[in-house]
């Protein structure tokens, strides 16, 4: 049995070298991405037992994502393995050092072609996190994460939900206005301003940009904690407790990419592990800090016996 459950699409990932410009003739690194794939590794680094529910093709990078998940401890019983569909892919340019850009080829691919009878049964395990990338692939992804959800809330898991918006699959509105109905069943939500924002539906007229009146909307509604990721600016816990604030961590970093997802990771761990808000927000920015300072989405995640190594490296 698992403690906790993230269910998404991993994609094949063909990843440009940093600061380097994608010609003919380029070296690229071959891994794999997708935001709750990378949770799952940074909770399973972290001790905890954890499955993963997605769908991949019959090829070489479903294989590739399989193996890599299966080695790194994660639970991929609850891998569909779809002959009817390729594993999706994504490209990546590390264009300069400070500008990404990502092309996606996941239309129509297997992570696409989740369905309802996809989802595992729930029972016995404590927490299941989704994000909203997965609803925004397709009707039947989006109706699988509303199964998911509302099982596991009649199974008394924890539910958790990253905003995750992302403007290659639909806008901040469409997310929004997706994702709102699921608040009723979710417990966590984690979001950047412009998430938060978009889910409380406050994007759209009224005190538009209060991020902190939206955060007083999503927690009026079931969730009990809502955090806020503002990247390098640190990060927020709210919830009956009051407001925790933390800054990021002082480190090189040189790849932004999957530091939500360790981040993530990080706190779900300290929730899995039933220390404090303040404690739980400790180790999230810990395990972003370890993201955002290793080139790939989720190479760098922390194990549980490197926590305190960036605050120990510092004194260094
Ligand atoms: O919000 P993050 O930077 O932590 O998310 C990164 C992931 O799933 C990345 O691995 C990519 O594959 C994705 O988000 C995505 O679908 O964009
Ligand atoms: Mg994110």
């Amino acid at each position: 049995a698992v403690d906790a459950i993230t269910l998404g699409e991993s994609l094949g990932l063909v990843m440009g070298e940093p600061a380097t410009p994608l010609r003919a003739g380029s070296s690229v690194r071959f891994s794999f991405a997708g935001a709750e794939s990378n949770v799952a590794i940074g909770l399973a680094r972290l001790g905890h037992a954890v499955g993963f529910v997605s769908r991949v093709g019959d090829d070489f990078v479903g294989r590739m994502v399989v193996e890599t998940l299966r080695g790194e401890g994660v639970d991929v019983s609850g891998v569909v393995v779809d002959e009817a569909a390729p594993t999706a892919l994504m490209v990546r340019q590390h264009r300069t050092a400070d500008a990404l850009t990502v092309l996606y080829y996941r239309d129509g691919a297997a992570g696409s072609r989740l369905q309802p009878g996809d989802v595992p049964d729930l029972s016995g395990a404590r927490l299941l996190h989704v994000t909203g990338i997965t609803p925004a692939l397709s009707a039947s992804a989006m109706r699988t994460v509303e199964t998911a959800v509302r099982a596991a809330r009649a199974a008394g898991l924890v539910v958790s939900l990253d905003v995750n918006h992302r403007a290659l699959l639909w806008s901040a509105q469409e997310a929004g206005a997706a994702l709102a109905p699921l608040l009723d069943a979710v417990d966590l939500v984690f979001g950047g301003d412009d998430e938060l924002l978009a889910l409380a539906r406050r994007d759209i007229g009224g005190d538009v940009g209060d991020v902190h009146a939206a955060v007083d909307d999503l927690l009026r509604q079931r969730p009990s904690v809502v955090v806020r990721k503002r990247g390098a600016d640190g990060a927020s816990v709210h919830g009956a407790f009051g407001v925790i604030e933390r800054p990021a961590l002082a480190v090189t970093a040189v790849d932004p990419v999957g530091a939500g997802d360790a981040f993530v990771a990080g706190f779900l761990s300290g929730l899995l592990d039933g220390v404090d808000p303040a404690a739980c927000l400790d180790r999230a920015v810990e395990c972003g800090a370890f993201a955002v300072s290793v080139h790939g989405d989720w190479e760098g995640a922390a194990r549980r016996s490197e926590l305190g190594l960036l605050a120990r490296a510092e004194r260094v």
